[in-house]
């Protein structure tokens, strides 16, 4: 089922690998036609080349508008050989079959990108080269398409060997249609975009009436959730890079938990400028810390700080750190069952001592990801039926700089107490809603998640904080004792520390009663910020008050579900 090369059509913008493919192509004896600047560079590297007008009969016209919209292109191209009409209705009409097109399209996402006016844009929405492509990838049992410059090495080969087989031809006419589809996908949420700005709604223009996401298949995952469920990681063209395009440096391959909690841990850790590390499980944090930049081995710190908020669900966690991992990071983190570390980079030793447990994973994350957490990008969330939009959370709304709180209750804070209210504030974003954070010292000490009401969150912050802490029992001991127990449920909080008396909390949403705050307040927070705006304030603020607790008010909610 060989379809041998004989005659190509080639067609390219982008001339990378070009020189090379036409010479390969040459020397297995194919014939070349090719579009203005493509002879050209094919001419002048010595390799006989047929000009597409010359075969037309035409001349380019309309400033290379029309180049190639020309039946004696496409009725070459869509000819299905097997049938004996198509053939002699081509010979009919003198009509040579093309058995390869080789196309790039203009460069139309990279012009957008550039900041050019309209008028430049429309000019690289590119007509000719999409329509080849498409009509070839159609005509696979006859022809075989190629648009990507990576694939001119398997090109040379199969027009050495016989040409391409019909697997291989149908591959390659599916990535064709990708590449169009995706191609045609952004003109329209291009296009979209202009036209809302046009009518002065530049505000909903983020949100193109087309929404325009393409994305691709980057890998197939073992499963999903569970194990009954199939799953793949796609990519999307054109976005920031993410947990997605991260490199795996060690161990299995990434799971679809994996991801998802790993994104989770990432959310938790760059939110904050100083080094920063989270542990995530089941894609809620369970200890985030902080350490002061000018510290000795501050991300070694952070972990510590992390770690020491609940070591017994740290077991099998998922950790992020914003900074490079450290060979003193790496020393505690291979004493704990840990899934994924996910960090910036490694340090050669961390590498090495890390990389000698089989069962982690290590993954660096992809250049520029620091840069890509900010409002600009578009969240996703799918509903039956649809998909949600919305513009990415952040801790840069109005209200999330301290400087900007209201004192609603209490003394105002010392700048210790202010600086560890500012870093609840920004860890409080990171777990499920609803979700209330109490901490000390630039680490979490007890985190209430996920409940669905406010004053269960409150609780179980308290609980967790005053039953999980490490300094007691130790994080070693909790991890072997788990180990060996198999479960976390075997581990006693017995002689905790009281870890939530004299902590600060934060709580991602307003207290629409006082009697979450009450619980706070009883158990010895001694400083608490919220958002405020209840119709109850009032009984908030006045709870607050008598205890001599200090409250600050956001006036900005962070919910993440
Ligand atoms: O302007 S077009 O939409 N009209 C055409 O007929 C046409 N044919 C090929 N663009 C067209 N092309 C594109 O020209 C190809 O997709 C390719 O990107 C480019 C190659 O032109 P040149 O060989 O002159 O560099």
């Amino acid at each position: 089922d060989r379809v041998p090369l004989k005659r190509a059509l080639i067609s390219v913008y982008d001339k990378t690998g070009l020189e090379e493919l036409a010479a390969g192509l040459h020397a297995a004896g194919v014939q070349i036609v090719s579009t203005g600047s493509t002879a050209q560079r094919i001419a002048g590297a010595g390799v006989p080349v047929t000009e597409v007008s010359e075969v037309t009969g035409f001349q380019e016209c309309l400033d290379g508008r029309v180049k190639t919209l020309h039946p004696m292109v496409h009725a070459g191209i869509l000819a299905d050989r097997r049938r004996e009409d198509h053939v002699a209705q081509l010979e009919q009409m003198d009509i040579q079959p093309f058995d390869l097109v080789v196309v790039n399209l203009y460069p139309f996402v990279d012009t957008v990108r550039s900041g050019a006016g309209q008028d430049e844009v429309v000019e690289q929405i590119d007509i000719g080269g999409p329509s080849m492509v498409r009509a070839a990838a159609k005509n696979h049992p006859s022809v075989a398409v190629v648009v990507d410059p990576a694939k001119y090495g398997d090109v040379v080969s199969a027009a050495q060997q016989g040409g391409f087989d019909l697997p291989a031809r149908r591959r390659l006419a599916a990535l064709a249609f990708a590449h169009t589809a995706a191609y045609d996908n952004a003109v329209a949420a291009w296009t979209a975009a202009q036209f809302e700005t046009d009518e002065d709604t530049a505000e909903a223009s983020l949100f193109p009436p087309y929404a325009g996401v393409t994305l691709q298949r980057a890998e197939t995952l073992r499963y999903g959730e569970n194990p009954h469920q199939k799953a793949a990681l796609y990519v999307e063209d054109g976005a920031a890079p993410g947990i997605a395009q991260a490199e795996l440096l060690h161990g299995k391959a990434m799971s679809y938990n994996n991801y998802a909690d790993a994104d989770a841990a990432l959310r938790a850790a760059y939110d904050f400028d100083q080094p920063a590390v989270a542990i995530v499980k089941h894609a809620n944090p369970c200890g985030v810390g902080v350490a002061a930049e000018s510290g000795e081995d501050a991300i070694a710190e952070a972990h510590r700080k992390a770690h020491e908020c609940d070591p017994v669900s740290a077991f099998g966690g998922v950790i992020a750190a914003n900074r490079e991992v450290t060979a003193g990071m790496a020393n505690t983190v291979q004493g704990i069952f840990t899934e994924v570390v996910i960090a910036p980079s490694f340090s050669a030793e961390a590498l090495e001592i890390l990389s000698a447990k089989k069962n982690i994973r290590l993954l660096r994350l992809p250049e520029g990801f620091a840069q890509a957490t900010g409002r600009e990008s578009i969240e996703y969330k799918q509903v039956s039926g649809g998909m949600l939009l919305q513009a990415r959370d952040a801790v840069d709304a109005a209200g999330d700089d301290p400087e900007t709180w209201t004192l609603a209750a209490g003394p105002a804070a010392d700048p210790e107490t202010l600086a560890d209210l500012a870093f609840a504030w920004r860890a409080v974003r990171a777990p499920k809603s609803n979700a209330v954070l109490l901490a000390s010292g630039g680490a979490t000490v007890g985190i209430g998640m996920g409940q669905v009401n406010r004053l269960d969150s409150c609780r179980l912050a308290v609980e967790r904080a005053n039953t999980l802490g490490a300094a007691s029992t130790g994080a070693q001991e909790i991890t072997a004792e788990i180990t060996t127990a198999g479960g976390a449920e075997n581990v006693s909080g017995t002689g905790a520390p009281e870890r939530a008396h004299g902590a600060v909390a934060a709580s991602d949403a307003f207290f629409p009663f006082a009697d979450g705050l009450q619980i706070l307040i009883d158990a010895g927070v001694r400083a608490v910020v919220q958002p405020g705006g209840s119709v109850r304030d009032e009984d908030v603020i006045a709870a607050a008050e008598a205890a001599g607790v200090t409250m600050y008010f956001t006036g900005a909610r962070h919910f993440f579900h």
